[in-house]
């Protein structure tokens, strides 16, 4: 590989949403890349060289020449700094990197029943086919009315320039706009305008192999 060569390794349904914010980063800095899809259906991130490259054997995991990297937010943050003078994937300023970094960090560590009961593969394959519990519920209000704070124009990103935080935050909401659930008007307006947005269309729009259970 040539020393300075970047390779994405993602998982082989497209369907992680933390490959898709590596993918949006990678795509909106115009970087030349490899996308190396990973089996996970049959473990192959259990192989002792996925698990020596990536150290915790999860994707995504990038591999920037003889340097190698997991974990999304981490990915994205370093390919702002080893590529400073592309676009940036995070805000510059620094209260909008903060805030930007807080909407991340909630969304990866929050609304697990959103992400259970409307899991990715009700985006990308088959829709849900059983109604959102309860607990599904108080989460999707939750989520909406965090959205509803943050975006201040529903025709606008949330820090001016496009950054990685919209293209998660639309992801999320689009778990249930896919799905048919109720999104305020404004929200929805502001996360389909995201969606359009051709680094995020790249990952979703992607021909992707039939859906194997894993
Ligand atoms: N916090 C991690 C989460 C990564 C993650 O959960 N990846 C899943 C796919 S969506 C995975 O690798 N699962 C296989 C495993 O853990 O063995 C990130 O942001 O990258």
């Amino acid at each position: 590989m040539k020393d300075d060569a970047l390779r994405l390794h993602g998982d082989r349904f497209w369907i992680s949403p933390y490959v898709f914010s590596c993918v949006v980063a990678l795509e909106e800095k115009g970087l030349a890349y490899e996308y190396v899809p990973v089996a996970l259906d049959q473990r192959a991130q259990k192989s002792a060289d996925y698990a020596r490259r990536s150290v915790t054997g999860r994707v995504p995991c990038l591999e920037h020449g003889a340097f190698s990297l997991a974990e999304s937010q981490a990915i994205v943050e370093y390919l702002d700094d080893a590529f400073a003078d592309t676009a940036r994937a995070m805000p510059t300023n620094i209260q909008h990197r903060a805030r930007a970094r807080q909407i991340m960090a909630w969304i990866r560590s929050d609304l697990m029943p959103i992400r259970e009961e409307r899991s990715t593969t009700t985006m990308f394959y088959e829709r849900a086919k059983s109604p959102l519990s309860d607990k599904g519920v108080e989460h999707a209000t939750k989520l909406c009315a965090v959205a509803d704070a943050v975006i201040s124009d529903p025709g606008q990103y949330l820090f001016g320039a496009f950054s990685v935080a919209d293209a998660d935050l639309s992801f999320m909401l689009h778990r249930l706009i896919l799905n048919g659930e109720a999104v305020p008007a404004r929200v929805k307006a502001w996360a389909e305008f995201v969606w359009k947005r051709p680094s995020v269309q790249k990952f979703v729009a992607v021909k992707r192999d039939p859906y194997v259970e894993y």
